[in-house]
């Protein structure tokens, strides 16, 4: 269950979070891996298991990676595309499509390349790093087919360079839309949430900073600590399918 961390958060952190969720009119959430955790998708930097557990994932997700070795990282997305496909979006992904549907206005901004939220029933996803299921032409950046399943590399049909997953890697940039969409909600929002990521990568976790400098509520939900735990209003402490049906409870 939720409970809270620091003393700024007294004593029942959930409770006041759902009170400021109730009041809010305009609510940002952003998600990382961690809320794909308890659909069996693994985190980046939490320890892996099996085939892949030799290679460390935020290391793959590069364009040097890619380069190197364009046919590894290529087998590495064709595994989380398996498991993508056979995940089921979990307690924590509905219940941000019911939080849809009690805020008067809400943007959810997805770290996530998995397409769970959009599963779950989410309308309004931006995609911040891309999707999973696209295949671009590494030379062009057009897009040349919807995911392959294929173990096997693809090639542009156009310039036969090898096809990529459609996904933003280290020193690339966020698709111009979704980086303005989700900046100008950011600022004007009266409550931010940050749910199952650990705030390390950027610009993603420059959002909960904007959203704080412009003065809205932000709660955090995860296991565990991050950099924004000490700036957060509330921090809810566990695993998003646990904490976030909660939140919800404690809303009506
Ligand atoms: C649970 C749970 C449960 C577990 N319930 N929770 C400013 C300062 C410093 C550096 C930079 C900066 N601005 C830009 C940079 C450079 C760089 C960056 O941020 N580096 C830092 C790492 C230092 N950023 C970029 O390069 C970005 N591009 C960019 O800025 O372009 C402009 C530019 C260009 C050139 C030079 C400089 C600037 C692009 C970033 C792209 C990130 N791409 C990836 C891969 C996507 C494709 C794929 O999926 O393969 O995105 S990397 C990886 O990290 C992935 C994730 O979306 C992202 C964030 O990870 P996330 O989601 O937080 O996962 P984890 O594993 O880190 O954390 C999981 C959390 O869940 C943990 O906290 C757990 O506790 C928790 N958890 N179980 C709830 N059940």
């Amino acid at each position: 269950m939720a409970s809270g961390e620091s003393s700024a958060a007294t004593s029942d952190p959930l409770a006041r979070a759902a009170q400021q969720l109730r009041r809010a009119r305009s609510v940002v959430v952003l998600t990382g891996a961690g809320i794909s955790a308890e659909s069996g998708i693994p985190t980046f930097r939490e320890a892996q298991t099996g085939l892949w557990a030799r290679f460390d994932a935020s290391e793959l997700a590069t364009p040097e990676a890619f380069e190197r070795d364009p046919q590894l990282v290529w087998s590495w997305y064709a595994w989380r595309r398996r498991l993508v496909r056979e995940a089921q979006p979990n307690p924590g992904h509905f219940a941000l499509t019911e939080l849809e549907t009690r805020v008067a206005q809400f943007t959810l901004v997805t770290q996530n390349v998995d397409g769970l939220h959009q599963r779950a029933g989410n309308r309004r996803v931006i995609e911040y790093h891309g999707s999973l299921m696209r295949t671009l032409c590494s030379r062009e950046g057009i897009t040349i087919a919807d995911a392959v399943e294929d173990e096997t590399l693809p090639r542009c049909h156009r310039c036969g360079a090898p096809g990529r997953p459609g996904v933003v890697w280290f020193g690339e940039l966020i698709p111009a839309e979704a980086l303005e969409c989700s900046a100008s909600a950011a600022r004007e929002c009266n409550v931010f949430m940050s749910v199952g990521t650990s705030s390390l990568v950027y610009p993603a976790a420059g959002l909960a900073e904007a959203a704080l400098r412009a003065g809205a509520y932000v709660i955090e939900v995860n296991p565990a600590a991050t950099p924004l735990t000490r700036l957060a209003d509330a921090v809810l402490r566990g695993p998003s399918g646990t904490v976030l049906p909660a939140l919800l409870d404690a809303m009506h």
